[in-house]
């Protein structure tokens, strides 16, 4: 079985982060070790009074325990990281816990639709630098790729021109892989960009647009992402079948016209994520 170590908040309502990664990673037969970050009682998008208990303290003891099990994680999985000195203890984490082969994926989750999530300061981009630099692969959105480039942000559709200039500068972010989601050429398509550093390309993957904002969904298609390249899947095609369940998540949310603080549908897509896997 192969193992990762998912570092990501626990926020007890609103599907995201470790609530969508545990499950996503655990049915593509993942063993899914976790490192909480913070505890909330919700998200920090759109509810009022949740509660937040920084877990930063608690990160270096948990990698310091791991290291001397001297077990092997086939790959890191961040996220959500609430504070600057977070990252840096995420840092030191890395070089606990990560062995030779150990694949990093960072998603440097930190702002959507031009705006930084509430509680991170303007210098928070700057130090999620330093995490995206030991990456083997980072998953911004476009919101992201811009701070961490110092690009202005502008709102989509978006030209080929603009998408592949912001992967050419998140190069000197992360020289490895790089997925960049959100990206969209016309109002009916909705999908990523992938560069494959092994083969030096800039490819896409794209479905269908469906018009609304969906909190959790990073988080869900990194976790489909990460669950499908964990199962040998090209960087692409990983790319590909995480657009999809993001999509169909979305789709069926919006059909039942559910709250979207409470986040997308994953839940019924994990079937066909399974047979996407060939599982
Ligand atoms: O889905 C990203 C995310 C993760 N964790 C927390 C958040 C958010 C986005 O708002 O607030 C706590």
């Amino acid at each position: 079985m192969k193992r990762t170590a998912a570092i990501h908040d626990i926020s007890g309502i609103g599907k995201c982060s470790l609530t969508v990664a545990l499950p996503v990673l655990s049915c593509a037969g993942i063993e899914t070790n976790v490192i909480p970050t913070a505890l909330l009682s919700t998200h920090t998008g759109g509810f009022d009074n949740f509660t937040y208990k920084d877990l930063t303290d608690e990160i270096l003891p948990i990698a310091k325990h791991w290291a001397e099990l001297d077990i092997k994680f086939d790959s890191i999985y961040t996220g959500y990281l609430g504070s600057v000195r977070q990252v840096d203890i995420v840092l030191e984490t890395f070089d606990l816990i990560s062995g030779d082969d150990t694949l990093i994926v960072v998603d440097p989750v930190m702002a959507d639709g031009g705006v930084l999530y509430k509680n991170f300061d303007e210098n928070f981009p700057n130090v999620m630098k330093k995490l995206c630099k030991k990456a083997d692969i980072i998953l911004p959105n476009i919101t992201e790729a811009c701070l961490l480039t110092n690009t202005p942000y502008i709102e989509g559709p978006y030209s080929k021109d603009f998408i592949e200039n912001l992967i050419e500068k998140l190069k000197q972010v992360c020289d490895k892989n790089i997925v960049l989601t959100g990206v969209h050429f016309d109002s009916n398509h909705y999908g990523c960009a992938c560069f494959d550093k092994s083969l030096d390309t800039v490819d896409y993957c794209f479905e269908e647009y469906i018009d609304g904002f969906f909190h959790g969904t990073g988080d869900l298609f990194g976790s489909v992402f990460l669950a499908a390249f964990m199962c040998d899947k090209p960087l692409v095609t990983a790319a590909q079948i995480a657009q999809t369940i993001t999509v169909n998540a979305i789709r069926k949310t919006k059909s039942e016209k559910t709250d979207v603080r409470f986040g997308v549908h994953f839940e019924e897509q994990l079937p066909l994520m399974m047979k996407f896997l060939g599982k």
